[in-house]
Order: C-alpha cells, then structure tokens, then sequence
C-alpha cells in the first residue's frame, strides 16, 4: 500500500495558515469545485478546444467529462490521495484527466514530454504511484511501451496493483483506454453527487509539479487545493484573465507556468477558454491564434524569439486578437523584450517564477521601460522576498543578493526530502531559490544570475550533479564537471568538463551515447566537451564553476571571433 501522502508534506505552521485562511489568500474550497461552480455559472460557454482532435467542448461538457472521468478512475480501484503520473502531450486528454484528479482528489505527478524510463521509474516510485498515464506515441516514442515496462518493474516489486492509461489510437490489450475514461458521462447528476460527496479538503494535496533540479534527482513539489487556487486565481487577475479570454497552451501543460501561473487552470477559472497545441512551432500557433481568436499565451524566451523571426518575416496580421505574450522560465534579454510590442502587437508580461512557489510578474499598465528590463514583482501582498548575503544577512538596498520568500503559495518543503530541505530551507522556512536578484527602487526584480548548480536550457532546468553523477559512472572518467554554456538560442545548453582517467580516452558522443542509454532525457545530455588536465578547486575544495563559465565562454567567443 502507498504510504499517505499527509505523511510526508511539510505543512505550513499553523499560524501562517490561519492567517492565510483568514485574510482571504486560501479560499477553503478545492480547486475540482471551483472548477465545478464555473461550468454551473457559464454552461454554454466554450472551455475546451483541441483542433488537433477536432474537438470543442463547452464548460458544461467539460465539468461533465471531468466527473465522469473521476468516477471511472474511482471504479478501477484510483481513489482520494492515490497518486498518477501524468505525461501526456498538450491535448483535451490532458486536461480532461488533470479536472479529473482534481475533483476525485487523485493527485497527478506533472512529468514532462522529455522525460524518459530513468525519470519516470524514480517519479514512480519515490511519488508510490498507482498508476501512469502516457500517449500511445510521441514524437516516434513509444511511451505505451515505457509505461508497460515500468509497470511490470512495479508489479514484480511491489505486488502492487498498476495501471497504464493511454490516449491514441494504437492501444495495447493491456491498456486503460484514457479517451474512453474521459467520455462523455451516461448519467452526470449521480457522478456530481457521488464527487461532491467524496471530494478533497481544501489543504489536501493537488498537484506535485517538479522541482528545478539542482540535486541529483528531482525532488516533488506538492501545491495543495488552497494555495494552487490562490496562485492561479491571483495570477489570473494579475494577467488581466476574464469570460472572453482565449489562453493558448503550447509549451508542455504539466509545467507550472502554463497550467497555474496563470495557465489553463486560471482561465478555466475565469469562465474563458483554453485552446491546447501540441507544440509552439510559429506557423501552427500563428495560425491557431488567428483561428481561434487567441488572447493570452506563454512562452519561454527561446520560442518568443522565434516567434519575433517568424512575424518579422510573414508579418503579425494573425496575431490581431493576441493581448498578452508572457515570458518567463529563463530571463529574456533586454533587446527581443524590447520588441515584442512593436513586433507582435501584444503587452509583453515577463514573469519570473519556480514550482516551489513564489510568482514574480510586470503588470500590464506598467511603463514600457519596467516591462522590458525587469523580471516584475511579486504577485501577491503576502509573499515575503529577502535578498541577503551568504550568511543571510539583508543586502543594501539596490545591491544582488540571494532570494529567499516565504508565502501563501510557497510550500515550506519538498516532499520526502528531508535532507535536501535541511538546506533549501531555512530553519524559518524560508524557501533559498539559488537566484541572484537586484531590486529596483520601484520595487522590482531583476535577475542577475544564480547560486545554484543548474543548467537552464532554454527554460528547462538541468541539475548538473545528477548529469555529473551519470558520466561518473564511466571507467574512462576520473573527474567531471557540468557547467553552463552560453547559446544564442537557448541562453545556455550543458557542457562537460572531463579529466580523463590516466591512459584513457573520451568523446562527446561517448558520453552521449552513454547518457541516451541509460535512459535519461535527451535534453540533459551534453552538447560540448572540454578535455582537460585537472579541474580547478576552490579555497574550500569545491570544483571552481565559475571559472569553467567563463573559460568555455570565453572559448566559444575565441571561435566565432565575436
Ligand atoms: C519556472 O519554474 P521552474 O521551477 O522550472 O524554474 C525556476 C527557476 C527560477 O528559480 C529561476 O532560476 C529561473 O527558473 N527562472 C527565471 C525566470 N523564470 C524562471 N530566471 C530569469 N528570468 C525569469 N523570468 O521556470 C516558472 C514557473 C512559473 C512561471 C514561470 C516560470
């Protein structure tokens, strides 16, 4: 049997949660319910559209399934505080499936596209999930397989009951058909009463979403019903979200940023509508915002400067109806953020945020000059931000320091990770996000860099000890490091530092071919190798880092001779 999840989330202290309660941030009502209330208040409005599958549903529909889908799971044996690995590609399954945990209160475990058996099996197991819920393929993976795989590995250790959800055409005979699970109902009012009656509380768990990476697995996040509403609600404000906003979720749905911040989740909220793409290619989601009458989107900077190239060239006609372009996961250069308004016609809102928690974003009425070259501020009068020294002390005003926040939507620990929360957690609980900010006088952030061992690969975080820890594994290395390398697309991709082992040899694609077997995502595999003799240390013994950002920065400038 899993162990229940109340066993291992750190709750905030009982004085904070009153105060949040009181003071109106944690609304006391689980998300599956608010979401309910939507659909009663707006039936006939459109929610849901998914022109990949060619299909459109309102908020009535969408409630409806959602029940259903609950109520299916609840009779395969998937019940309240059970765990689900979701990965499953932007599409109506995905969000008919995620309504559905929320309702039953089954909690999904957000995984991303990429991830592949290394990821999976440790989420898996370290969430004690029941089930997993994959496509039948994506982008030529067989992810059905994978799912089978992991299951028969969970089902020989454990005994365990274990499921394998799909969405597609070409399921196997062992398969739960995910797109017959989230059909339309045979008879609503009773699965509505039998949810209603059987629902989550308000401060149960809703979501683990996946942390950054800077340790050597990722850890889980778990946002509860309360504080996940707030982040999404509030945020939703913040980005101007109301009945006739057309959100466009392309980048992966189980990322914090497009499904709460404020994501499918808020405009669902709202009353308005989400429109789902597989993918932020520019031609396809230009002409989906066109179609579709798009009013807010979000993007990391590597695919908004796409979508700069792409209307420089074929003109923005089709993004008339777009208001809002948010950019955040990595900080966007001054110059592109600069451009979004005159190119693309839409307020750009930069937002600086993290799954543990704390939401930074510029307001839309805010001067163009505060848009384009700070990361925002805080969303909300709760959050608390520090930005202190290495003995975390407050840093003069103006000066960078290292964030640490508290607040309403900041859980104050990992789940099951009592070591790592030893150090990312102050003994006040406060949250060290590893970032290096400046605050300006107005009150914004900006950030300056980071104090954290992590790849930001155009917006997807990569821990360089867990790569580290992967290339270690190989008899030629005797040392390794994982740095950043600077990229005009990406704004970084992984490089390795490497000292051979005496009398061995090493390539790139040797590592490369090591990491793709050993299962991890294809994303975390190094681009760029750098032999060298030894690995400079710093006073206090630690590989010095930050000379190896600058050496291979500096190489890569001697290359292309800029
Ligand atoms: C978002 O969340 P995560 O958990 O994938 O990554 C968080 C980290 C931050 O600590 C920071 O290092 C970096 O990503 N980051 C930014 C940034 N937004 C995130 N660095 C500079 N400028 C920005 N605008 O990435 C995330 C979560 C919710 C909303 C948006 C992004």
């Amino acid at each position: 049997m899993p162990s229940p999840i109340s066993d291992h989330v750190v709750p905030w202290p009982d004085a904070e949660a009153r105060r949040y309660a009181a003071e109106g941030y944690w609304a006391g009502v689980p998300l599956g319910h608010l979401l309910r209330e939507v659909a009663g208040r707006t039936p006939g409005a459109p929610a849901l559209i998914d022109p990949v599958a060619g299909l459109r549903l309102t908020h009535a529909e969408l409630a409806e399934r959602a029940d259903a889908a609950a109520v299916r799971l609840l009779e395969l044996g998937i019940g309240r505080g059970d765990r689900i690995v979701v990965q499953l590609g932007n599409g109506w399954e995905f969000v008919v499936l995620t309504l559905a945990c929320l309702r039953a209160g089954i909690v999904p475990v957000m995984a991303l596209p990429g991830h592949r058996r290394a990821e999976l099996g440790y989420l898996a197991t370290h969430a004690e999930a029941v089930a997993i819920a994959v496509p039948d393929r994506m982008r030529d993976f067989d992810h059905q397989g994978l799912g089978h795989e992991l299951a028969d590995e969970v089902r020989a250790a454990t005994g365990a009951d274990w499921h394998v959800l799909v969405a597609g055409d070409d399921l196997g005979p062992a398969s739960v058909d995910l797109r017959a699970l989230c059909a339309p109902p045979a008879e609503p009012e009773a699965d509505r009463a039998r949810l209603d009656a059987s629902g989550p509380g308000s401060r149960d768990v809703a979501v683990f979403l996946l942390s950054g990476g800077t340790t050597g697995l990722p850890k889980l996040i778990a946002r509860t019903h309360d504080d996940y509403a707030y982040n999404a609600l509030a945020s939703a404000d913040i980005a101007e979200m109301d009945v006739g906003t057309v959100y466009l979720v392309s980048l992966p749905a189980g990322h914090n940023f497009p499904l709460a911040c404020p994501g499918l989740l808020g405009a669902l909220l709202k009353g308005g509508r989400v429109v789902t793409l597989p993918s932020p290619e520019p031609a396809r989601a230009f002409a989906t915002i066109a179609a579709e009458g798009v009013t807010h989107t979000a993007a990391v900077p590597a695919i908004a400067l796409r979508w700069l190239e792409h209307a420089a060239e074929h003109g923005a006609d089709a993004l008339r109806t777009l208001r809002v372009l948010q950019v955040g996961g990595a900080r966007i250069a001054d110059e592109p953020a600069r451009k979004v308004k005159p190119t693309l016609g839409a307020t750009l809102q930069q937002v600086f945020g993290m799954a543990e928690g704390l939401l930074n974003y510029t307001r839309l009425d805010d001067p163009d000059d505060m848009i384009c070259t700070t990361q925002g501020r805080p969303l909300s009068p709760a959050d608390e931000v520090r930005l202190v020294d290495e003995l975390d002390n407050d840093v003069p005003e103006g000066e960078p320091g290292l964030l640490l926040t508290r607040g309403p939507y900041t859980p104050r620990g990992y789940y099951k990770a009592a070591e790592q929360n030893a150090r990312a957690f102050s003994a006040d609980g406060w949250y060290r996000s590893g970032d290096i900010c400046r605050r300006t006088p107005e009150g914004n952030l900006i950030v300056e860099g980071r104090d954290k061992d992590m790849i930001n690969r155009g917006g997807e975080k990569i821990s360089a000890e867990e790569v580290e820890n992967l290339i270690y594994q190989l008899p030629a290395v005797g040392q390794v490091a994982a740095v950043a390398m600077p990229d005009s697309v990406l704004g970084e991709r992984v490089c390795v530092y490497v000292v051979p082992r005496p009398g061995a040899s090493m390539t790139l694609e040797d590592i490369r071919a090591w990491m793709e077997g050993s299962g991890v995502a294809r994303f975390k595999i190094p681009e760029h190798l750098v032999i060298v003799e030894e690995l400079v240390s710093t006073k206090v013994g630690k590989i010095d880092k930050k000379a190896l950002r600058a050496d291979i920065a500096h190489r890569l400038s001697a290359q292309t001779g800029t």
